[in-house]
């Protein structure tokens, strides 16, 4: 009974293809999750030939239009010749996302529709051989980072809607592809850690590998303690992640959350709610796309952009922030401003950011905390009232300051927390924050 148990949950393990195996991270590893968690604000960007089709005209598609508007892959496949980015210009956005106090950039290496936009020499489904502007984006990208101290990590979508061996087809890229109804899954798992393989020894050192796609079958066979293991044999430090929706698998070195802080699930993603202990990052969007979309001018404010990354660091994670790159190879303006306000923001206000751990209260309604050291920061997102009852502290508390003028709070401990008095003229729009000295 017993042998059959094992051989049943033998089988089960392997079907699922889920990594068992007991992964010890490098000490270089250990310091690049250090030095992330330390990090906390990223630019994500989504680029792809799709971006020529800003859309299609319809808001919410965009490096989804392939999917969406049914398009196979031999009509596909002519937008690559559309696509010229001629004012492609990496020192510029490097200097964009320095300027806007980000850390690292973690950019869409191929996505969905399987289009590398680098020089891959495994497939000729890639920038140089396909379009009429015929240079590696990655590698300019990365001179540029590097020049910049900025990290740069790499995008891979394990989903594929064009390669034929991605068989059996998962959840999407079912039917109007024109592929045919049969494929050797195992070679495209080996396509895969091919081009895996170039990303992480063509480009110097990466900061990572952001993979996406897996919830298109979640149970397939990825084979998963093969490339994780071939990712940290490449780049030991390398982090690895996963946005599989689910909690981590052995292998990875951050745990994402996308369009939802730790543990939230207002888009249905975050089912399982758990949230580990590893690094932890969530991705948003300034409007309601990933990729350039055109007429989706529904972008966010900055108010409720800093508010989120500042919740985002009060669970310990990062911030990492989208943009879509116009065809042309331009950071759209609007996001240029967005980023340029957050930029200032971070200026001012970094110390209670950069280099933090989640602090000892957990987010709640009126805001969030964030340590380093002895300080706690207490930031007041949304008070109504002009006293914030803080639930009780382990430590005992030395003194409480207005971040912005170094001005003393009146505060007094009860059986219940402390309240802290907050007069409006102390209050800052977007975040006030308040130096708790332990
Ligand atoms: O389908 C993708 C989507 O296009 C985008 O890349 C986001 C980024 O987190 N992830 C997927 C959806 O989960």
């Amino acid at each position: 009974m017993k042998k059959i148990s094992i051989l049943f949950l033998f089988a089960f393990l392997t079907m699922i293809g889920h990594s068992q195996e007991s992964y010890t991270p490098s000490d270089e590893n250990l310091k690049n999750r250090e030095w992330f968690q330390d990090a906390k604000f990223g630019l994500f960007i989504h680029w792809g030939v799709y971006s020529v089709m800003a859309g299609g005209g319809d808001q919410g598609i965009a490096e989804w239009i392939m999917n969406q508007k049914r398009i196979p892959i031999e009509q596909y496949e002519k937008l690559p010749s559309f696509f010229n980015p001629t004012k492609f210009d990496p020192n510029k956005w490097v200097a964009t996302v320095k300027k806007a106090g980000m850390k690292y950039i973690t950019i869409t290496s191929k996505h969905h529709d399987g289009f590398a936009m680098y020089d891959s020499k495994v497939s000729d489904y890639n920038i140089v051989d396909r379009t009429p502007y015929g240079k590696d984006i990655l590698q300019q990208l990365k001179e540029a980072c590097d020049k910049e101290g900025i990290k740069l990590f790499f995008y891979y979508s394990q989903l594929d809607w064009h390669h034929p061996d991605y068989y059996p087809r998962g959840r999407t890229g079912q039917g109007y592809t024109g592929r045919p109804q049969h494929g050797d899954w195992d070679k495209y798992i080996d396509y895969m850690n091919a081009q895996l393989t170039e990303l992480l020894t063509n480009y110097g050192e990466v900061g990572g590998i952001w993979f996406d796609g897996m919830w298109d079958q979640i149970d397939a066979n990825w084979r998963l303690d093969e490339t994780y293991s071939l990712i940290h044999k490449l780049q030991q430090g390398a982090l690895v992640g996963s946005n599989h929706h689910k909690a981590p698998f052995p292998g990875e070195d951050f745990q994402m959350f996308e369009r939802d802080l730790p543990g939230e699930n207002t888009m249905g993603f975050n089912q399982t709610g758990t949230i580990s202990e590893l690094p932890l990052e969530m991705c948003e969007t300034m409007n309601g796309s990933w990729g350039f979309n055109l007429k989706d001018h529904n972008y966010k404010s900055t108010k409720r952009l800093i508010q989120t990354m500042v919740k985002a660091a009060g669970y310990g994670a990062n911030f990492l922030l989208n943009t879509g790159p116009m065809p042309n190879g331009e950071i759209q303006p609007e996001n240029v401003d967005t980023l340029m306000v957050m930029g200032k923001w971070l200026d001012k206000y970094g110390e209670s950011i950069y280099g933090t751990r989640k602090g000892p209260i957990k987010p709640l309604h009126w805001g969030a905390t964030t340590q380093k050291g002895k300080t706690v920061y207490v930031h007041v997102l949304q008070l109504a009232e002009d006293n914030l009852l803080l639930p009780k502290l382990e430590q005992k508390i030395e003194s409480i300051t207005f971040f912005d003028d170094g001005t003393k709070a009146k505060y007094k401990n009860t059986e219940f927390g402390t309240l802290i008095h907050l007069p409006y003229d102390k209050r800052q729009e977007v975040d006030t924050i308040l130096k708790v000295e332990l």
